[in-house]
C-alpha cells in the first residue's frame, strides 16, 4: 500500500503583485512561493513528490463558495487599467488586485481540487498545494485579507459533491481566522471548522467579534465551528500542542472525517511579522503528523499566510517531509501551555462541551457576564506579550513585556536535518511466523558470544529455558541497539512473554528515557517501575488507584480497552501530552496476552507514537497471539491507521475518571493542563 504524496505548484502563480504602495498588502509578495519551492528543490523534498499539474478552476467550481456577481466582478479585473484596480481593491479590506490575478486565484482554485481529486481517488496518499492568492478570508462576494477566490472552502464543497465526502475537516493553522471558511460553512454540520487565530480580545485583524470562541456555528452546524481565539501573542509550541491534545484531536477523532483539509498558513510561526507567535517551523511537523490518521490519511494542506521568508520555508519543508513519512524532530522542552493560552482551551472545551462527549466533562465556562468582555475591550491599550520560548518550566509564567524586537530581527536555529534510518521496520519473528509484505525479518550480523549468553540467562531466564530464549533476547537487544544507532528506525518483537521482553528492553536501553505504553492486563513488572527512566503509562480496566509515583501512570478504564472511545480519549488527553512533555529517546508498546483493544484502534495508536523519540518505536507482542503482527507491521511502515467511525461517547465515569487523573497529575505534567490555574 505504497502511496506518495502530491506536490502542486505552479511558478504562474508568482506572476501578479502590488502595483502601488499599500502597508497593508506590501508582505504578501511572489517571493514567498518561490522560496517555499525553492527550499522544497534544494532539501531533494520536491523530488521525492508526485508533481501534480496545476489547472484553472471552472466557473461552476468557483461558484460553489461564491456570488455570480462577484465571481463576474472579478472576471474584469485583468483589464482594468491602474487606476481601476485601486479603485476596485478599495471595495474590499486588506487586499490588492492585479491584472494577472483572476488568472492565478483560478489557478489557485485549480490547484487545490487537483489535489482533492488525487487524493480521493487514492492517486496519491495525501499532499500539498502551494498556491498564490491564499483563501480563507474570501467570502461569497467579497475578496479580503490577499485572498480572491476561497480555495479550501470550495475544495470542501468539491470533494462533497464529486467525491461524495460526507464529513470535512479543515484545520486552520493559519494566524489569521479565516471567516471566510467559517462564514461559508456557519450552519453545515457536515464540514467541521477549527480555527486558531490571534485575537487580543478583537483588537487583532479582522477585529470580528465572530471569531471569538462563542462563535460554534448554528442550526444544524451548531458545535461544527471550533474558534481558539490566541489572546496574547508569543504563543509557542507548547500552546499549539496543547490546544491539539485538549481541543482539536478529542473532537476530529469523534467527528471521524473522511477527507482532512488544512489551511496551512505558516505566519503562526516564529518571527513572522503579522503572526508575532513562538512557535517554530519544526512544530508543524507534529501537527501534520497528528491529524494524518484521521480519514485514512487523506490530508490535503494548502498554503496559505506566511510572511517572514525564512520561517514559511522552513515550515513549508517541515510539513511535506511529514506527509511524505519521514519521522518528526524531537520537540524540545516542552513546558504548559501559558495562561492566557490555558484560558483559551478551557472556553473553547467548555463551550464546546454540550456538543461532544468527548468533552462532557469539561470544566465549566468562566463566569463571565457579557458586559466584561466589553469593558476589557475598551480598556485595552496595545497588545503584549512574550516573543519568549516556551521554556519548560512546570508553571509557564505568563509572558512580560519585552522589549518591542522587530519580527525580522528574529533569530531561531535551523531545523536539524531530518534522517530516516534506510531500514524502516524490522521484524523480530519466530522462524515459524510468516514475515508480512514489505517487512524485514531482523537477524543480528552475528549471534551472542558465550559470556552475553550466560549474563543473558543469569539476568532474564529461568534454569530450564532453552538456548532459544537466550538468543531471542540477544536479538532483542540488538534489534534494540540498531534503532538507538538510527540504522533501523523501528521494530516489532513476537516474544514468549511480552513481561520478560519490556524488562530486558527497559534494562538494555541506552535511552535516557523510554516511554512504555502498556495496553492491556498487568502488572506491570515491577522492575520496570522502579526503574526511574522508564516513563510507564498502563491502560486497562484495573480499579483507579493513586499514582505510586509520577513515573508509573495508571489509566483506569471500566470497560477495559475495548471501549475504543474511552480508549482514544486517554491517548489524546493523557497519553500524548505525557509522552510529549517526556521526550522519551524510545518508545516500547506492550501488548500483553488477551489484550482487547480492537485492531483500527490499535493501529492509531502505533501510528501515533511514532510522532515521539524520531519514530523509534519497539512493540511487542505476545507469541501465541498473532493477530495483530499484521495491522502492525503495516502502522509501523507507516500506512496510516483505519478510520474508527464516528466515536460514540465514552463511559461517562471514566472520562470522570480521566478528569480527576489530569487533575492529580498536571503538577509534574504541565502539558495535561486544560484549565488556567486560578480558575481551575
Ligand atoms: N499589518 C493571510 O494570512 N492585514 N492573510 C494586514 C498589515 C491583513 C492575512 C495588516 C492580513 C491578511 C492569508
Ligand atoms: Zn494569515
Amino acid at each position: 500500500m505504497k502511496m506518495g504524496t502530491a506536490l502542486i505548484y505552479d511558478e504562474e502563480m508568482t506572476k501578479y503583485k502590488l502595483l502601488w504602495v499599500d502597508p497593508a498588502c506590501k508582505i504578501e509578495v511572489p517571493e514567498r512561493l518561490i522560496v517555499s519551492y525553492e527550499a522544497l528543490v534544494k532539501s531533494g523534498l520536491a523530488d521525492r513528490c508526485v508533481s501534480i499539474p496545476v489547472r484553472e478552476a471552472t466557473e461552476a467550481e468557483i461558484l460553489l463558495a461564491h456570488s455570480e456577481e462577484y465571481l463576474e466582478a472579478v472576471k474584469k479585473t485583468p483589464f482594468m487599467h491602474l487606476e481601476e484596480l485601486m479603485t476596485f481593491t478599495q471595495k474590499y479590506g486588506d487586499v490588492y488586485f492585479h491584472p494577472n490575478i483572476y488568472h492565478c486565484a483560478k489557478l489557485a482554485v485549480g490547484a487545490t481540487l487537483q489535489l482533492v481529486d488525487n487524493v480521493m481517488t487514492g492517486k496519491v496518499r495525501n499532499g500539498m498545494a502551494l498556491v498564490r492568492p491564499p483563501g480563507h478570508h474570501s467570502q461569497s462576494s467579497a475578496a479580503n485579507g490577499f485572498c480572491v477566490f476561497n480555495n479550501v472552502a470550495i475544495a470542501a464543497q468539491y470533494a462533497k459533491k464529486h467525491h461524495k465526502a460526507k464529513r470535512v475537516l479543515i484545520v486552520d493553522w493559519d494566524v489569521h481566522h479565516g471567516q471566510g471558511v467559517q462564514y461559508c460553512f456557519e450552519d453545515d454540520p457536515s464540514v467541521l471548522y477549527f480555527s486558531w487565530h490571534r485575537y487580543e480580545h478583537q483588537s487583532f485583524w479582522p477585529n470580528l467579534k465572530e471569531s471569538d470562541f462563542d462563535n460554534v456555528g448554528s442550526g444544524k452546524g451548531a458545535g461544527f465551528n471550533v474558534n481558539v481565539p490566541w489572546n496574547k501573542v508569543g504563543m509557542g509550541n507548547s500552546d499549539y500542542l496543547a490546544v491539539f491534545f485538549h481541543v482539536l484531536l478529542p473532537v476530529a477523532y469523534e467527528f471521524s472525517p473522511d477527507l482532512v483539509f488544512i489551511c496551512a498558513g505558516f505566519d503562526s510561526a516564529i518571527g513572522d511579522p503579522e503572526g508575532h507567535m513562538s512557535a517554530t517551523p519544526d512544530i508543524f511537523a507534529h501537527l501534520t503528523h497528528l491529524l494524518m490518521n484521521l480519514a485514512d490519511g487523506k490530508v490535503c494542506a494548502v498554503l496559505e499566510g506566511g510572511y517572514n521568508l525564512t520561517s514559511l520555508a522552513q515550515s513549508v519543508c517541515q510539513t511535506v517531509q511529514t506527509l511524505l513519512g519521514d519521522p518528526a524532530p524531537r520537540p524540545a522542552q516542552l513546558g504548559g501551555a501559558c495562561e492566557s493560552a490555558l484560558e483559551s482551551i478551557h472556553s473553547a472545551r467548555s463551550i464546546h462541551k454540550k456538543y461532544w462527549s468527548c468533552l462532557q466533562h469539561a470544566a465549566a465556562p468562566f463566569p463571565e457576564e457579557p458586559s466584561s468582555k466589553l469593558r476589557r475591550l475598551a480598556q485595552q491599550g496595545g497588545s503584549q506579550g512574550p516573543e519568549g520560548d516556551a521554556g519548560g518550566d512546570a508553571q509557564r509564567e505568563e509572558p512580560e513585556k519585552v522589549e518591542e524586537k522587530e519580527e525580522e530581527e528574529i533569530v531561531w536555529p535551523e531545523p536539524l536535518r531530518r534522517v530516516a534510518p534506510s531500514l524502516r521496520s524490522a521484524l523480530l519473528l519466530p522462524d515459524a511466523a510468516e514475515c508480512p509484505d514489505g517487512c524485514a525479518r531482523f537477524s543480528p550480523a552475528h549471534g551472542p558470544g558465550p559470556l552475553e549468553r550466560a549474563r543473558l540467562r543469569k539476568s532474564y531466564l529461568k534454569e530450564s529455558e532453552d538456548e532459544a530464549s537466550v538468543t531471542l533476547l540477544y536479538n532483542l537487544t540488538a534489534l534494540l541497539g540498531q534503532m538507538e544507532k538510527n540504522e533501523i528506525r523501528n521494530g516489532l518483537a513476537l516474544v514468549p512473554d511480552v513481561s520478560m521482553a519490556a524488562t530486558l528492553l527497559t534494562s538494555a536501553s541506552l535511552s535516557k528515557r523510554v516511554l512504555l505504553v502498556w495496553v492491556g492486563e498487568g502488572p506491570v513488572p515491577s522492575q520496570i517501575i522502579e526503574e526511574e527512566k522508564t516513563l510507564v503509562v498502563h491502560i486497562d480496566s484495573m480499579e483507579p488507584h493513586e499514582a505510586q509515583s509520577k513515573y508509573y501512570i495508571p489509566i483506569p478504564l471500566k470497560k477495559g480497552c475495548g471501549d475504543t472511545a474511552g480508549v482514544v480519549q486517554a491517548v489524546l488527553g493523557l497519553l500524548l501530552p505525557l509522552g510529549y512533555q517526556y521526550e522519551p529517546g524510545l518508545v516500547l508498546l506492550a501488548r500483553p496476552p488477551r489484550c482487547q483493544v480492537e485492531g483500527g484502534l490499535w493501529q492509531q495508536l502505533t501510528c501515533l507514537l511514532q510522532g515521539l523519540a524520531l519514530g523509534h518505536t519497539l512493540v511487542l507482542l505476545q507469541e501465541n497471539e498473532t493477530a495483530p503482527v499484521g495491522i502492525t507491521a503495516s502502522a509501523l511502515l507507516g500506512n496510516p491507521a483505519p478510520s474508527l467511525g464516528p466515536l460514540v461517547a465514552p463511559g461517562p465515569e471514566d472520562v470522570g475518571s480521566f478528569e480527576g487523573l489530569r487533575l492529580r497529575l498536571q503538577t509534574d505534567w504541565p502539558l495535561l493542563q486544560t484549565t488556567a490555574p486560578e480558575k481551575r
